[in-house]
């Protein structure tokens, strides 16, 4: 529908359109105005949270004044655009994130100090939007910031789950799962009710004729959804550029929603049916790294990627260019295979509704596709079994098959003699039931497949994609090592720090271009500078104190070495090597003379992270760090020497609070297994050591930073396989040191033995599939260095400083440019305004 204003009119509407605050006195207006309208509240009633409230909508209309004038601006330019799919976005708070992207922090705390609040408590009220589980939810989210930031015409298309990633809480030393419902008062979004697309699900295929005579599929019957879009502004730092993160909630569609039975009595089963679609958008499945199969989780991948593509598809079509012009116009990244049901909605959409041919619509396809795979944990890789999906989306699977049976055409012609080479790249696996496997079929309908770092990017290519490489070649293969956006992982969780840096530098230019910390080797040996940076590392720790007092009711002290281990539980992130490894330093603690206590550092050993709520093993692994921790805080031998802390309910907004602690941080997981670990970068960054496997990207950090600013330990990725193979077929002997640990724990010192027997049996006689034992001396020793190391405070200060001067590689400003000049071939526009210049 046509519904702009005639042009006699327009004049009116300019000299009343809405500006948005610049100065103190504005904000404390348009503060002051939504509390007492808006909210309707006043003077007498204004707690933290209303002001919080106030203030995050007096941001929110400056945000979606640039958002308007960012769409109209890409609508007129007519360029590429790029389109995100992501299920998972971990955006956390977005005031403190907003009044620094736009530059006007100090207005907004110098505004409500005059109305008597204190910024960082009004921040504070701010609830995290936690919708992904690690990693790949948060990646994604420094990756819109990026892209803001460069000016590029992007979108984030996700779901808008009524309930985010669950809320921990530590009960008797056990996780409890606590649901998050975070949509009471979210100023950030704005639905568009006038934005829904209608999803279908299940039903059949029919072949009809149309006018031209030709047989196309006409998918009938089934039941409908409606998809309700809700957009998020994202600003980007120091540019008016805005772009938009499209989030699609369900609701029973209009048409569908059973009238007749709501009329006739049968209430009960009329409300049902709302409920059933309003199922769709509710949760976040509360997985990282593992698939389950669930019709639900499909359901809801089909949902998004169907609303997603005809909303793209329809502005491609305002256009009015031609469909071979589609890829010239429209590149859409998958992140990770979630999103793979996009590309056969895109073949439907091309050959069963706009009627072009197979192969014109299979290039279009593979030409505005690109895929970037994040895990080789086998459990990790998506497979939906065909039943299910022949049920649920019949057209789709026919496409499939389709697609699947030209692609082994091909390769049949390519390799003639090669039957087996058939069966291993078929995206059906001929299982019981059959699966497919979606990342196959994410790779043949792509133009480019990446990793997201460089050992990962190798080893997608000589294991799942072996083949694959054969097929297409190497080029079709890349890598774009992850990164991080220094605005949030520095500017704002490390405030004095990113100022510190700034005055030395010369200005924030650090910001928007990270290599330039590179100067900051220049001030080594510049005694204020070098003073000053460690009593801001020790104010943080003194702030990372304070919140494990008030949350845990231990006291640490802040001069001892902070050691950091905060992300997902998982058995291959091997918080049970760290655990063990705390075990076996309390036991050599107990063992110790008085006066060989004096020599020790003493240390908080700091650990964070949920685990799935079905994932036993991870929870027994949460259970073993807070026994140990019960028994190692109470012991008067041990005192400061050594304590153990379980920081709960870890999320983006602790983490703001935690990675700017750390004195080291663990990054120890089975080489080979983890993908890239992006939090190693943020600690880095924070001017934390780490100390890791040779792993993800501990690879490149450690070729940027070093070899002697981090401590690196345990079996390379290349031995692994030949290390489990010896478990299973040779005589495995546990090492020794580790054998003492077990027998701490079998003898009762930490509570029940037998909480814990399946824990230390998975190491002992179930294979110890991710090698602690075989890493264990290794770590052991490593940390003994970092005890040592530790105790020259000068030279682990040049460490620090060292470090943080070579991470500019990290930014996830240079990841977004390589993909954008790699994969995507896009183009920043630069808005004629950027703040501050
Ligand atoms: C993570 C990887 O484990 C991590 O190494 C990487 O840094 C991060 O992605 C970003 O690239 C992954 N998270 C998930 C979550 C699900 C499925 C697969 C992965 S891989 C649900």
């Amino acid at each position: 529908v046509e519904a702009s204003i005639p042009e006699p009119q327009r004049d009116a509407w300019k000299k009343h359109s809405a500006q948005g605050f610049t100065t103190k006195e504005q904000f404390e207006d348009e503060t002051v105005r939504h509390v007492e309208t808006t909210l309707a509240r006043s003077l007498f009633n204004c707690d933290e949270l209303a002001a919080y409230s106030g203030a995050s909508l007096a941001f929110r209309d400056r945000l979606v004044i640039e958002w308007n004038r960012t769409q109209q601006r890409q609508t007129f330019a007519d360029q590429k655009r790029v389109y995100y799919l992501s299920l998972e976005f971990l955006m956390g708070r977005a005031l403190d994130n907003a009044m620094l992207n736009v530059g006007l922090k100090d207005v907004a705390r110098a505004g409500l100090k005059d109305l008597g609040f204190r910024i960082e408590d009004v921040i504070s009220q701010e609830h995290d939007a936690a919708l992904g589980n690690g990693g790949l939810g948060r990646l994604a989210a420094c990756f819109l910031d990026s892209m803001a930031t460069l000016d590029y015409p992007a979108w984030g298309y996700g779901l808008r789950y009524r309930y985010g990633i669950f809320k921990q809480e530590i009960v008797d030393g056990y996780q409890v799962e606590v649901p998050d419902y975070w949509l009471d008062f979210n100023p950030w979004e704005f639905p568009r009710h006038d934005i829904t697309v209608d999803i279908q699900f299940y039903g059949h295929v029919s072949r009809h004729e149309d006018e031209d005579g030709k047989n196309i599929a006409v998918w009938e019957g089934g039941e409908i959804v409606d998809a309700v879009a809700y957009d998020v502004p994202i600003p980007g730092y120091q540019t008016t550029t805005t772009n938009n993160l499209r989030l699609w909630s369900s609701k029973a569609s209009k048409g569908e929603f059973d009238f007749q039975k709501f009329n006739s009595g049968e209430y009960e089963a009329s409300v049902g049916d709302q409920q059933r679609a309003e199922t769709i958008s509710a949760v976040l499945y509360p997985n990282d790294n593992l698939e389950r199969g669930k019709e639900l989780r499909l359901k809801q991948q089909y949902f998004w990627c169907a609303a997603s593509l005809y909303d793209i598809v329809r502005r491609f079509k305002k256009s009015k260019k031609a469909w071979s012009a589609f890829p010239d116009m429209v590149a859409i990244q998958l992140n990770d295979t979630h999103p793979t049901l996009a590309i056969v909605e895109l073949q439907r959409i091309l050959v069963d509704l706009e009627g072009l041919d197979w192969a014109e619509a299979w290039n279009i396809v593979q030409n505005t596709f690109s895929y970037a795979n994040h895990t080789v944990m086998p459990e990790a890789l998506e497979k939906w079994s065909v039943p299910v999906m022949q049920n649920l989306l019949p057209r789709h699977l026919q496409i499939i098959y389709e697609v699947n049976s030209q692609f082994l055409h091909m390769v049949e012609k390519q390799f003639p003699k090669d039957r087996d080479m058939l069966r291993r790249v078929s995206i059906i696996e001929e299982s019981q039931p059959k699966m497919v496997q979606m990342a196959y079929l994410a790779t043949i309908g792509s133009h480019k497949v990446n990793g997201v770092a460089e050992l990962h990017s190798d080893l997608i290519k000589t294991t799942i994609f072996k083949d694959f490489v054969k097929i297409y070649g190497p080029d079709k293969f890349t890598n774009v090592t992850n990164g991080i956006t220094p605005r949030r992982w520095l500017h704002q969780a490390n405030p004095r720090l990113s100022e510190l840096i700034a005055s030395k530098l010369g200005g924030y230019e650090f910001l928007t271009d990270l290599t330039k910390l590179n100067k900051l080797e220049h001030f080594l040996d510049d005694k204020d500078f070098k003073k000053e940076w460690q009593e801001i590392k020790y104010a943080n720790k003194v702030r990372l104190a304070q919140h494990i007092v008030n949350t845990t009711g231990v006291r640490v002290n802040p001069k001892a070495l902070f050691d950091i281990q905060v992300k997902r539980i998982h058995e291959y992130k091997r918080q049970q090597l760290n655990i063990l490894g705390v075990i076996h330093r309390y036991l050599t603690i107990k063992a110790m003379s008085a006066e060989e206590r004096k020599k020790l550092a003493p240390r908080v050993s700091i650990f964070g992270g949920k685990a799935a709520p079905g994932y036993w093993m991870a929870k027994t692994v949460i259970h073993l760090v807070c026994s140990v921790g019960e028994v190692v805080n109470n012991d008067k031998d041990v005192g400061d020497l050594l304590k153990v802390i379980y920081i709960e309910d870890y999320n983006v907004s602790k983490a703001e609070i935690i990675t700017p602690a750390s004195d080291i941080s663990e990054h120890i997981s089975t080489a080979g297994t983890e993908a890239s670990g992006t939090s190693n970068m943020k600690f880095v960054l924070n001017g934390g050591l780490i100390i890791g496997t040779c792993d993800g990207a501990n690879i490149e950090i450690t070729r940027e930073v070093g070899e002697s600013n981090i401590f690196l330990f345990g079996n390379l990725a290349e031995d692994v396989e030949d290390l489990r193979h010896a478990h299973t077929y040779g005589n495995f002997k546990i090492d020794p040191d580790l054998a003492k640990v077990f027998d701490a724990i079998k003898g009762g010192k930490f509570g029940d033995a037998n909480r814990f027997s399946a824990l230390c049996n998975s190491i002992i006689d179930q294979g110890d599939y991710y090698l602690v034992s075989d890493d264990f001396n290794s770590y052991i020793k490593t940390h003994t260095l970092v005890d040592e190391a530790y105790k020259d405070q000068d030279a682990w200060l040049e460490k620090c400083i060292t470090s943080v001067s070579r991470m500019g590689f990290f930014s996830s400003d240079r990841c977004i440019q390589e993909y954008a000049d790699m994969i995507w071939n896009v183009e920043p526009l630069v808005p004629e305004q950027r703040n501050g210049k």
